[in-house]
């Protein structure tokens, strides 16, 4: 049996070669990610309601889109060697933008705590190009994309034979990866078609004529996103004026947002034996700051709160949070000596635990998306704003068939961690009882 490198290690050897190649591709990240590393430190915590700034440090999120549904099921095997797997399905369609979406992501909180990379991964929807002659034009420019390098296929087919990488074959295999997720200044398109394709939805022309899925953006996490907000203002960074998700509480809740506007970069175009120079506008800075991850009615209630743009309804207080169920939390076990005999705990609610000093109860971070918010991040970064005219038609079905299999259900993942930990510490306290009575 081979020695295999933990994935969560071979995730954060690839999430830090991303943030170097990007620092290099887009200084102005490198400006943001000083800008967050400040403020993180300077805030005086240690960690915020949920997480250790230790692992805010390393925190990240990038953002690709596919062209067709075959990359999203290599892009979904080559991931997988990394600890990273789809979780949530997003439909942008009502927002008007010709994209479906999901993110990848460790599953468990202590997989995050490792390294919580998580790649926001989007496939546009060629269906939803109105013109038929250059859907064709579309179709047949993405069937020239090979977006997995000859090495990093091999290594993707040894780690699903051997069921994991070695160390030395999972850096050649982060390291080949970096190919597909570069930028490479290149289309794939001439200049022509590329402003057509622009002119049907500048999204499109962002994959369809390129020949990979460039990163995108990269978003540092930051502990206090309005303070950063306004940093990004004082040093000249293009930042949107709004802060997409809620507004500012004392109790934070799921995600904030901030962006930059995207850069003009140099492209070149293929025209016939030469070349034609362009510019291209797709690639921004992003920060984000997490909150407390909400219960299906949690969730609902955001949504209302979001449709009618007042958050007044919405509790601020981690003990209404938890009573009226809004919040997800997790359970650990306090120092506290217990002397407690059989039946004792048993016979106690969660509260009293909690009022005992027995147990911690820890609001859980939110490690998703919210669709809403990422249609503002989309918008805020197309040169012109074209409402998609293909409407609501969700495909779901579509999007998992191309993915090989169905996306994991967030909520699935917080309900079913938050009540492992109540057992989990439960039994350690029984177990104390146990003891006691011996
Ligand atoms: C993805 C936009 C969504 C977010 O943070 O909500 C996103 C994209 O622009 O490709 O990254
Ligand atoms: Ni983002």
């Amino acid at each position: 049996m081979p020695d295999f490198v933990p994935d969560w290690k071979l995730r954060q050897s690839f999430a830090d070669k991303l943030s170097l190649m990007y620092r290099d591709e887009v200084p102005a990240y490198g400006d943001l990610v000083e800008l967050v590393g400040e403020i993180n430190s300077s805030s005086g915590e240690t960690s915020t309601h949920q997480d250790s700034l230790v692992r805010l440090g390393d925190e990240r999120h990038g953002a690709i889109r596919l062209a067709l549904p075959e990359e999203l099921n290599l892009i979904r095997r080559a991931l997988r060697l990394l600890g990273m797997h789809p979780v949530g399905y997003y439909d942008l369609s009502p927002a008007g933008l010709p994209v479906h979406s999901t993110a990848f992501r460790p599953l468990t909180s202590s997989d995050m705590e490792r390294n919580a990379f998580r790649l926001f991964t989007s496939l546009v929807r060629l269906d939803q190009i109105s013109s038929d002659s250059l859907r064709k034009q579309a179709e047949e420019l993405v069937a020239q994309r090979a977006i997995i390098s000859p090495q990093a296929m091999t290594l993707i087919e040894v780690g699903e034979r051997h069921g994991g990488l070695t160390a030395n074959e999972g850096e050649q295999f982060v390291t080949s990866l970096m190919d597909t997720f570069r930028w490479r200044g290149e289309a794939l398109s001439s200049l022509r078609v590329y402003e057509a394709v622009i002119g049907e939805h500048p999204l499109v022309a962002d994959v369809v004529c390129f020949p990979n899925p460039h990163i995108n953006h990269l978003t540092p996490r930051v502990v206090d996103i309005d303070q950063a907000q306004s940093a990004m203002l004082a040093r000249g960074l293009p930042a949107k004026e709004k802060i997409e998700g809620p507004p500012k509480r004392t109790c934070p809740i799921l995600l904030r947002q901030t962006a930059f506007r995207a850069l003009d970069e140099n492209v070149r175009f293929p025209e016939g034996t030469g070349a034609a120079s362009g510019v291209h506008t797709a690639r921004f800075g992003e920060i984000e700051s997490r909150g407390a991850a909400l219960t299906p009615k949690g969730m609902a209630l955001y949504d209302a709160c979001l449709s009618s743009g007042d958050f007044s309804n919405f509790p601020d207080d981690w003990k209404d949070l938890k009573r009226e169920q809004l919040v997800w939390f997790r359970y650990s076990r306090t120092d506290k000596p217990w002397s407690g005999t059989l039946n004792t705990v048993q016979d106690m609610s969660v509260d009293e635990l909690v009022s005992a000093g027995l147990i911690n109860e820890t609001p859980m971070t939110y490690e998703d998306f919210l669709p809403v918010s990422a249609a503002g991040i989309f918008r805020s970064n197309l040169k012109q704003n074209v409402e998609f005219a293909g409407g609501e038609t969700s495909n779901r079905t579509a999007f998992e068939q191309a993915l090989g299999g169905p996306v994991h259900d967030a909520m699935q993942l917080y309900a079913d961690e938050s009540e492992a930990s109540l057992e989990a510490v439960i039994k350690a306290l029984k177990q104390v009882e146990t003891a006691n009575n011996a």
